[in-house]
């Protein structure tokens, strides 16, 4: 680590000095201040979405909620400006718009009716209105990140990539290692490769409603492209992502698609060459000088602090972000968690962190 690049002398930056675009960044231009935002910075560690939330009822309840959507996505934005709002809903929106009974449970996650036969796979559907409310979110979203001051903050739409969505449609829930759904996928590839498909065209047209929508950057959330071997990592999450960014970048070219293959390991490499995306997302387990020779040098990398040390604070958080910040600040690069910030996450952590990335300063 290079202690004298890196000052953490908090409010040194102050708001009107922020020059960072995280869209600049995803399109690959170096950026003085590095942008950044953080996997799950809405969510349960914020008080003001506890609230929300109780006052609501459900997660589900919020997400088609424009209105609730919409003030939970600014929610982060408004403690930190981060570089990047993420909208608030959920990867699996998808199946329910496929027809796939959704709840939230707590203490369990989400609970979907398996779809693991042919009979089921055959009542999935493909409906284009079901997610309109989240495009309406979109489009409030727009209006009220300029309305509150914050035009320089992106708006990022987002899907589960069709290898994971399809990992929870099959098994019905979380799961350490989705075995079943593996199984399945080597022993009746062809039933396998019918519900990819579809979910190919229901996610497809949920990334190009966002777009439409007024959304300007779109992710890919791969969560669980880790558990493939090489040879279902390019049947099932390479060429289905490719699939994907090739019919959202026909229509909408200019909007940059970020994916996250988490998990992949050596497999990144490929994912970056063969996928089409424009930025690549890495998980707290990719050595960052590894990433930035190998991925950085192809495009803009976005990564990758374990949310276990925001959750944990100090010294260890401080050496550990700025050495992510000396690897890889010198490219393009947009500085984010290897995954999501932990719900017993204490604020004044991801305030430090905050201060840290602004003050950095590449050479
Ligand atoms: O209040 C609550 O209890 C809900 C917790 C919660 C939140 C805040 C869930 C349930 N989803 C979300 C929002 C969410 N999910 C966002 C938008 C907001 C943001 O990032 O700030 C995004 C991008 C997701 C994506 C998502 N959902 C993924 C991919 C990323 C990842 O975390 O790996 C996955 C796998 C899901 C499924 C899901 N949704 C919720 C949970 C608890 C889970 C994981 C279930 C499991 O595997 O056990």
């Amino acid at each position: 680590m290079n202690e004298k690049r890196i000052e953490i002398e908090k409010g040194a930056y102050g708001v009107n000095e922020k020059s960072y675009s995280l869209i600049n960044a995803y399109r690959g231009h170096k950026a003085d201040i590095i942008p950044f935002w953080f996997m799950r910075q809405a969510g349960r560690y914020l008080p003001e979405y506890r609230s929300l939330r109780a006052s609501k009822g459900g997660f589900l309840e919020m997400v088609y909620d424009p209105d609730a959507a919409c003030e939970i996505t600014i929610q982060p934005i408004r403690r930190f400006e981060s570089s990047g709002a993420i909208l608030f809903s959920d990867i699996l929106v998808v199946p329910q718009a496929m027809g796939q009974r959704l709840e939230f449970e707590p203490s369990v996650g989400p609970v979907l009716e398996p779809v693991d036969n042919t009979q089921r796979l055959e009542q999935m559907g493909f409906d284009a209105d079901f997610l309109k409310p989240v495009y309406q979110t979109v489009r409030n979203l727009r209006q009220e990140l300029v309305s509150e001051g914050f035009e320089d903050t992106a708006l990022i739409g987002f899907a589960g990539a069709p290898w994971t969505v399809a990992c929870y449609m099959v098994h019905g829930r979380g799961s350490k290692d989705f075995l079943d759904v593996k199984a399945l996928s080597y022993s009746d590839p062809i039933f396998f490769a019918e519900l990819m498909e579809k979910i190919i065209l229901q996610t497809t047209d949920y990334l190009i409603g966002q777009a439409e929508a007024g959304a300007q950057a779109l992710k890919i959330f791969d969560s669980w492209s880790g558990l493939c071997d090489v040879a279902q990592f390019e049947k099932w999450v390479i060429a289905p992502t490719r699939q994907i960014v090739d019919k959202v970048k026909a229509k909408h070219p200019d909007i940059p698609i970020i994916g996250f293959p988490k998990g992949a390991g050596l497999l990144y490499e490929a994912y970056a060459d063969q996928t089409g995306v424009d930025a690549i997302a890495i998980d707290s387990a990719v050595p960052t000088q590894w990433a930035a020779k190998t991925l950085q040098t192809k495009m803009p990398v976005q990564g990758n602090l374990d949310p276990a040390l925001l959750l944990s604070g100090g010294q260890g958080l401080i050496d550990q972000a700025s050495s992510i910040l000396e690897d890889l600040g010198e490219g393009p690069f947009v500085f984010n968690l290897g995954h999501g910030i932990n719900k017993e996450t204490p604020i004044p952590h991801v305030q430090e962190l905050v201060d840290l990335i602004r003050a950095f300063r590449a050479g």
